[in-house]
């Protein structure tokens, strides 16, 4: 790391300012296609690594159990104002460490240990938290799992209506971490209404493209809505509950004092700067541009004989399922990053294969597109892609070294915040 970059750290524990250095570099000459991931803004960075880390603030503005809250009170209230104006909502909770304490939190607030919860299936696209075994959320809750159809890879509506009917589960999740298609909470909100249940939208990974307009919006369809920050919406990594003014009480009470001790002060500042970038007409033609990038992909890479779950992508994300190219997954996922991009091994529905060497791999456009790439440089993506799996079905190293050599030039004309510049 150089030591002007970050001097203080350089001279006080060069060790671990190496670390961080690398990271810097990897990350400047990588393309980073994991969909759940992003490059902030230098003021998000600058916000996430202020003062307020030196703060204990537990409560809400004006509702604190620690003293000296003057600046704390005004940095949280403004990111709750923000978030409430950008996403159409009543109440705000900017206070979730993260997206899994988020729902945490939901649980909390609306179920009892035992109750029936309703989600997607992990494999089918869902996330753990809604409900899957391995999960506090599938072992303190009877967690029932709804998918996609065989052939078409979407959500079959019907059959989540009749499960829910079936089953009446306190809370009904919808969202994921592989969804490549619009969500319709519309529907899930008349199956909720129908089967009595409190519906939660998790949009993480489409934040990002609900406050640019890119995406529909649950608010107005749903209880609440659960979201991390740091994907597409382009903040620090944390969390927020947002719902209904009906059920601001039961949330706030279960993140603080039900979940959580104090809030991270350094990164609310770091969602308030985010939420107010998110404001802005540039935010909007991102949005636009993630998507358009990743149509793009997905068309390229068709083209190129992979097979995409669904047949392609309506949002950032795509699913691509590589039984047909030979390789495994986590075999492809390895190669990739060998030659340079980053992404990472993912099942497939109805994969044959196990979670940890599953059939397929998980790309996305939040991170090229924050960079600047557009879709006419999605061919070269795709066809770098096609390089390296075709090279990993072989065992070619050297196509490999290749890619990653043409990917490091490309990325080099691209900057991003906080990275150095070759
Ligand atoms: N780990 C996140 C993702 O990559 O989608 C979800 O929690």
């Amino acid at each position: 790391m150089s030591a002007s970059r970050h001097p203080a750290l350089s001279a006080t524990d060069p060790e671990l300012a190496s670390f961080v250095a690398a990271e810097e570099v990897l990350q400047a000459e990588t393309l980073r296609l994991i969909p759940s991931e992003n490059y902030v803004s230098a003021a998000v960075l600058e916000a996430s690594g202020t003062v307020l880390q030196n703060k204990y603030s537990e409560g809400y503005p004006g509702r604190r159990y620690y003293e000296g809250q003057q600046n704390i009170d005004r940095v949280e209230a403004l990111a709750v104002e923000r978030a409430k104006g950008l996403f159409g909502v009543e109440h705000a909770n900017v206070q979730p460490y993260s997206g899994s304490p988020a729902n945490l939190a939901v649980y909390l607030a609306f179920a009892k240990p035992g109750d029936t919860v309703m989600g997607m299936a992990l494999p089918m696209g869902g996330h753990l938290t809604h409900g899957w075994g391995v999960s506090a959320t599938g072992s303190w809750f009877r967690g029932v799992q709804y998918g996609v159809q065989p052939g078409t890879g979407l959500i079959d509506y019907d059959a989540v209506r009749d499960l829910a009917l079936a089953e009446r589960p306190k809370i009904i999740f919808c969202g994921g971490t592989a969804l490549p298609r619009t969500i319709d909470f519309a529907a899930f909100a008349s199956i909720a209404e129908e089967a009595g249940s409190v519906l939660v939208a998790d949009v993480a990974h489409i934040a990002g493209l609900i406050a640019g307009g890119a995406h529909p919006s649950p608010a107005g369809h749903v209880d609440v809505i659960s979201t991390t920050t740091h994907k597409t919406l382009r903040g620090p990594r944390g969390a927020m509950l947002m719902c209904r003014e009906e059920h601001a009480k039961a949330i706030d009470k279960a993140v603080f004092p039900g979940l959580q001790g104090g809030p991270h002060n350094q990164t609310t500042a770091g969602i308030a700067v985010a939420l107010h970038e998110a404001a802005q007409p540039s935010f909007t033609a991102y949005a636009h541009q993630v998507v358009a990038n990743a149509k793009a992909l997905a068309a390229a890479l068709l083209e190129r004989g992979f097979d995409l779950v669904s047949g392609g992508t309506d949002n950032h994300l795509i699913l691509i399922d590589l039984t047909g190219k030979g390789v495994p997954g986590k075999t492809a996922a390895k190669a990739l990053d060998r030659a340079g991009i980053v992404v990472n091994y993912n099942t497939v529905p109805f994969d044959p294969r196990k979670p940890f060497d599953p059939s397929g791999v998980r790309i996305g456009t939040p991170s090229l597109t924050s960079r600047g790439l557009g879709v006419a440089h999605m061919p070269a993506v795709a066809e770098w892609i096609s390089r390296a799996v075709d090279a990993a079905a072989k065992g070619d190293e050297a196509v490999l070294a290749v890619v990653r050599a043409e990917v490091a030039d490309l990325m080099a004309a691209f900057p991003a915040p906080g990275l150095p510049l070759s």
